[in-house]
């Protein structure tokens, strides 16, 4: 008798032990990742690094973005005083999934009051693009539930001359199970790699007419959201203060090896500077292009 009692109380604390052990088990704590944009400083020798940073798997994702004067060189020798976000222009790229809480502290190391404003973020303006004076900062925190290529900025007037002086940086929400094809996220690729830009247009006032000279884009995704996926567009406008994805196969038997300037096709700009090169593997002829 005594036996089966004892029996029957071990059973029952085995029992509680293991749904302990089940509860344990389905409570995951959040994972929580702490970027300090005054520690990871993208390269800009001798070109700005336009590698989209990889995404990681923390559900909180943390940013603590200064606000300083930089001397910045836009050529050889050119070179400006700089008001930017995390001493670069344009600032550090921010790179979340859709889900992901997004923690901003924003660090005002400059002399003079300045702001920031997440094109991707739905939170109240008041609160979070509030002026941030010499010294202070600005925290908050958003939910990303929109995916797509979106600006930062900064909104402080005259927006025209912030923007001007270099304060914007782009952020890449991902959607939540990514974007359904497969990308190299080089730009000085392989042959035959598909690859994806992330085109953000900082304005402050113009369209940028976004076009890869010598290649067609397979996908344009509007605003960066697969849902409005275009097929087949040779040029597609991003408004000033937006941005597109948009997808391209450097083939072997289409676009193979080669250089590729990428414009804005409102060529009055274009011939102000809006232009850059993309490389596909080691071209032989470098100097016969004369686009
Ligand atoms: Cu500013």
């Amino acid at each position: 008798m005594i036996s089966k009692k004892l029996t029957f109380a071990l059973v029952a604390v085995a029992g509680i032990a293991a749904s302990i052990v089940i509860l344990t088990a389905a409570y995951r704590a959040p994972k929580v990742e702490n970027i300090d944009f005054d520690k990871v400083v993208r390269a800009t020798a001798p070109a700005y690094d336009a590698t989209l940073p990889e995404v990681s798997d923390a559900d909180i994702k943390s940013f603590r973005i200064p606000i300083k004067n930089a001397t910045i060189e836009i050529a050889k020798g050119v070179k400006y005083d700089g008001w930017t976000f995390g001493g670069t222009v344009p600032g550090p790229v921010i790179h979340v999934r859709v889900g992901d809480k997004v923690r901003v502290n924003v660090v005002n190391e400059s002399p003079m009051p300045h702001s920031i404003d997440f094109h991707a973020a739905r939170i109240p303006a008041n609160v979070a693009y509030r002026a941030i004076n010499p010294g202070d900062s600005v925290a908050f925190e958003f939910e990303a539930r929109d995916a797509g290529a979106y600006m930062v900025h900064c909104g402080t007037p005259p927006v025209t001359m912030h923007l001007m002086q270099g304060m914007y940086l782009p952020i890449i929400v991902d959607p939540k199970n990514g974007w359904g094809t497969k990308a190299d996220k080089e730009f000085v690729i392989v042959q035959s790699d598909r690859v994806r830009f992330y085109v953000i247009n900082a304005g402050p006032s113009f369209n940028s007419d976004f076009h890869i000279v010598g290649a067609v884009f397979d996908r344009v995704y509007p605003d960066g959201n697969p849902d409005h996926a275009l097929s087949d567009v040779q040029t597609y406008m991003v408004p000033a203060g937006g941005g597109a994805v948009f997808e391209t196969v450097f083939d072997k038997n289409a676009s193979g090896e080669g250089l590729y300037p990428f414009v804005t096709h409102s060529f009055a700009d274009a011939e102000k500077g809006a232009v850059g090169i993309i490389q596909v593997g080691t071209p032989k002829k470098f100097t016969t292009m004369n686009h």
